[in-house]
């Protein structure tokens, strides 16, 4: 049996990750939409991955027998300056993610829930691994510059990230 506040958290976390996937799908667009192709299909990837953290969740949350309560989900936003712009603005995310999660992970030690501890500890080690892929990417973009042959290449080289 989880805590009330254990619950909340777990539900409003279960809130940030259907939001990250949704601000995931539009940068996904504008992505497309700039012919940024590549980029566009690994955020679109991304943002399936980042629909299934928020259903692991929700699948603890029947495990346990504590009630899903989905808030309202904020609006993301949808328009970018550049695809720097997309990827300094992921890497910014996955920070707040982490954050909330390491918030959970000490609520979950305080009240002494070592299930819930244990469970999270999945999302502690992705948000490490995809700290270091959004540093990464975004770094390159930095690296690389903004003329139209190093951005077509920086874009190869972030649909090659997704194995397709
Ligand atoms: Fe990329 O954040 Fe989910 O956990």
């Amino acid at each position: 049996m989880l805590s009330n506040e254990v619950i909340k958290k777990l539900n409003e976390q279960v809130a940030k990750e259907t939001y990250a996937s949704n601000l995931y799908f539009n940068m996904s667009s504008w992505c497309y939409t700039h012919r940024y192709d590549g980029a566009g299909l690994f955020l679109f990837e991304h943002a399936k991955e980042e629909s299934t953290h928020a259903t692991k969740l929700i699948s603890y949350l029947n495990e346990t027998d504590s009630l899903l309560t989905i808030e309202s989900i904020e609006k993301p936003e949808s328009n970018f300056k550049s695809l720097l712009d997309v990827f300094e603005k992921t890497y910014e995310h996955e920070l707040k993610i982490t954050k909330s999660i390491n918030e959970l992970v000490e609520l979950a030690l305080n009240v002494k829930d070592y299930s819930t501890f244990n469970f999270l500890q999945w999302y502690v080690a992705e948000q490490h691994e995809e700290e270091t892929l959004f540093r990464g990417i975004k770094d390159k973009i930095s690296l690389a510059g903004n003329s139209d042959t190093s951005l077509y290449l920086i874009d190869e080289y972030i649909k090659g990230l997704t194995g397709k």
